[in-house]
């Protein structure tokens, strides 16, 4: 298998290589032509449209990530959390609904991932845990019940276990 991946990659990497000789024996040659065709005329207003369409889709997509703007936040509620192969050492596990939670995420070995997960297991937020940082993540719980704080990052052999549970409760 490897094998046949290396003749592949070599394979490709000479068809790129005919095609950059290509390109190049033919620099400084006049274009075949300058006849503007439908698309070459329409080329301008494909262009914007594109942009227009990128724009809008990277606002529509961006908008959904995970990360509340520290700016809507005032008093928060200050939770302590270190990450340690291979558990969570959360200093507050019982947390008011509808009120701004500080998360202070930082690590004692390596690099781990606070990955704040609801009652369905979908990812609400996350932050990195690392050592000599303290990385701040801004939650607003909207509905009471059971949260879980995981592991998003392997950091060995019992990472899985890196689990902690809070309860949020008006
Ligand atoms: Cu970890």
């Amino acid at each position: 298998m490897q094998e046949m991946l290396w003749l592949l990659t070599l394979v490709l990497v000479a068809l790129l290589a005919l095609v950059f000789l290509a390109v190049i024996s033919r620099a400084g040659m006049p274009a075949a032509s300058d006849v503007p065709s439908r698309t070459g005329r329409y080329r301008a207003s494909l262009f914007w449209i594109l942009v227009v369409i990128g724009v809008v889709a990277s606002y529509k997509t961006l908008a959904q990530w995970p990360y509340a703007p520290e700016s809507r936040t005032t008093d928060p509620v200050l939770v302590n959390a270190i990450g340690t192969q291979w558990s969570w050492d959360v200093d507050r596990t019982q947390l008011p609904l509808n009120k701004p939670i500080l998360f202070a995420v930082t690590s004692r070995d390596v690099n781990h991932g606070f990955g704040l997960y609801d009652a369905d297991s979908k990812l609400l937020t996350q932050i990195q845990a690392m050592p000599g940082y303290i990385n701040k993540l801004y939650y607003t719980f909207t509905k009471p019940g059971k949260y879980r704080v995981l592991c998003l990052e392997y950091c060995g052999l019992i990472h899985h276990d890196m689990v902690v549970e809070l309860t949020v409760a008006p």
